[in-house]
């Protein structure tokens, strides 16, 4: 998907023999931003969500545990926020992980 619209000059000029095919305007798509969310359970170890936040979400020892102890209590939380290219891939690291060792962990991700 491209993050530039080409508009021809016939915004204010509807009539299309008008026309000079040129470029007078170029619009910019902002970049979309997906909130990487981690959801509570009751089997998936505090320690491995621990790790995972450190392994695939850059987080220190201390913030990793902030996080998991945040989602333990609240139900959810953010992991992170990325592009979505990034978030996907943040999200299929995560739950790949969770799947092979067999914990319940889910992982999801959300526009901003
Ligand atoms: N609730 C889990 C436990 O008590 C820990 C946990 C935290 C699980 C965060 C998932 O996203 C999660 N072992």
């Amino acid at each position: 998907m491209s993050r530039f619209r080409i508009v021809l000059n016939h915004e204010d000029e509807p009539d299309e023999s008008l026309d000079t095919g040129v470029i007078d305007k170029v619009e910019i798509q902002e970049p979309s931003f997906y909130k990487v969310i981690l959801l509570n359970d009751d089997f998936t170890p505090m320690d491995f969500v621990t790790h995972v936040l450190q392994k695939f979400f850059n987080k220190s020892p201390e913030a990793a545990k902030q996080v998991m102890m945040d989602v333990h209590k609240k139900g959810q939380g953010i992991a992170g926020v990325f592009s979505f290219e990034v978030a996907e891939t943040k999200v299929f690291l995560t739950n790949n992980l969770s799947k092979q060792n067999k914990y319940p962990l889910k992982c999801t991700m959300e526009k901003e």
